[in-house]
């Protein structure tokens, strides 16, 4: 490896051991930092923790309490914030739909730190200055919008900032800029497919080479998918607003797994249930320490989301552990009819199947005492045109998969294809109609 291909190779190259002499040493400061906030000082000495000496090793992370999302929506607005208002150059929320958002204050240094980690992630792909890079993340408060475009400034690529929706403009500009990058949704990713089918725009006018996916969970064989379909490389960027934004974990150009940049995060994966830390390659919930935050310190924060850390070191030379897809929420578990199912493992399977669309939802409904999966499958436009026995072969298929794969048994839809609701952002894929008692 040369240094060309890192971003920063002292530190993305570092050895294990100094890497974690370096986490200790931004632990202990951001414990200090957050120590002289209204929120962690009580917590912490209740705790057993007066101040940095109380953390001699990275293992006393663990006396650490977690904090919780409710946590962050009690602060609700300013009630994390440990710098005076007037050193906050920006504010950003996460994009819950529902209940009171988590506010996330930042200095002009916690800025940099972002974007800088960004940039690190897309030199990572093998991205930089003779890349045109369309950006179609929503901007606002949402971080995946302005998160990527500093980052891709940064590195110096050519930045087209559209923003989501629009999707036909969004092609034309594909088109007429020679766009080679594109920051999206995988769901939207593959609207956006469908769309170009009916634009009169052809694949071969367009330059595209990758795009970055993330924000919402999509599993392997929809990656395989959209490669296939769109012919480009795709890397998946996970990142959570709580924790700035996309640049959190972001895969290489090996694609298999994205690096955590450790050097500003700590992670922990744990057992939901008792809370224990668990080994590299179990999974579990992702619990996070931002270890260079100076407007909102946040300090072992449990995302819900759950992963593993792959156990092999990766192939570029990156130190930095990769974490896996993330396979489900512990909050987005549905129980039907007693038995418990991630929307992933649907998707797992539906994804797999070549006649399967672009677009699918997972509706559950009521029936008598009994709760009702349906499955709703847009269908391939070569599969539409075919013949009927055809689709009815399809649709056996599908359930007898999904039968295998959830234990119970769903009723499958198809649909035409572009029938389902799309949405240009993070997709909501479970309508849950059941009444809650
Ligand atoms: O979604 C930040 C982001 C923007 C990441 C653009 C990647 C690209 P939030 O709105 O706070 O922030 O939502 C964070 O989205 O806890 C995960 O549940 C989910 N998520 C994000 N990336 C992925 C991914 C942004 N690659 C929440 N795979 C997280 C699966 C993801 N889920």
């Amino acid at each position: 490896m040369s240094s060309h291909d890192f971003w920063d190779k002292d530190v993305e190259s570092l050895d294990r051991k100094p890497l974690q002499a370096l986490q200790l040493q931004r632990l202990r400061q951001v414990v200090d930092h957050a120590m002289r906030t209204r929120f962690y000082e009580p917590r912490l000495k209740k705790a057993g923790i007066f101040s940095s000496a109380d953390i001699r090793t990275l293992d006393d992370i663990q006396k650490i309490p977690f904090t919780t999302k409710d946590d962050l929506r009690e602060c609700y607005p300013n009630g994390l914030l440990s710098v005076p208002m007037n050193r906050v150059v920006r504010i950003h929320t996460s994009s819950g739909t529902t209940g009171i958002p988590t506010v996330i204050h930042h200095t002009q240094q916690d800025l940099d730190v972002w974007t800088n980690l960004v940039a690190r992630s897309i030199h990572a792909t093998g991205s930089g200055k003779n890349d045109i890079f369309q950006n179609m993340m929503t901007y606002g408060m949402f971080t995946g919008g302005l998160g990527l475009h500093y980052g891709a400034e940064r590195v110096g690529m050519t930045v087209i900032p559209m923003g989501g929706g629009n999707t036909k403009r969004q092609l034309q500009i594909m088109k007429d800029f020679g766009t080679t990058v594109l920051h999206i949704t995988p769901s939207y990713m593959l609207h956006v497919l469908s769309v170009m089918e009916e634009s009169g725009i052809l694949r071969e006018e367009l330059g595209l080479k990758k795009a970055y996916l993330g924000a919402e969970p999509y599993s392997e064989d929809t990656r395989r998918k959209i490669e296939r379909l769109w012919q480009i490389d795709v890397y998946n960027s996970y990142g959570l607003s709580e924790m700035n934004g996309p640049g959190v974990a972001f895969e290489c150009i090996e694609k298999s797994g994205m690096h955590v940049w450790e050097d500003v995060y700590h992670v922990d994966v744990i057992d939901p249930e008792t809370q224990r830390s668990l080994p590299d390659g179990t999974e579990g919930e992702l619990v996070f320490t931002n270890l260079l935050r100076e407007a909102t310190p946040l300090l072992r924060y449990r995302t819900r989301d759950i992963a593993s850390f792959l156990p092999t070191p990766c192939a570029c030379g990156r130190s930095h552990r990769r974490l896996s897809r993330i396979t489900g929420r512990t909050d987005d578990m549905l129980i039907i009819n007693g038995v418990n199912i991630y929307p992933s493992q649907i998707e797992n399977v539906i994804m797999r199947i070549p006649e399967v669309g672009n677009n699918y939802q997972i509706h559950l409904e009521k029936t008598g005492a009994l709760d009702r999966l349906i499955v709703k499958v847009e269908i391939s436009s070569a599969m539409f045109i075919g013949d009927l026995k055809q689709i009815d072969n399809l649709k056996e298929l599908i359930k007898d998969n999904l039968k295998a794969s959830i234990i119970i048994n769903p009723s499958v839809e198809l649909h035409e294809p572009g029938s389902l609701p799309v949405f240009e952002g993070k997709a909501k894929r479970v309508v849950d109609n059941r009444t809650r008692i």
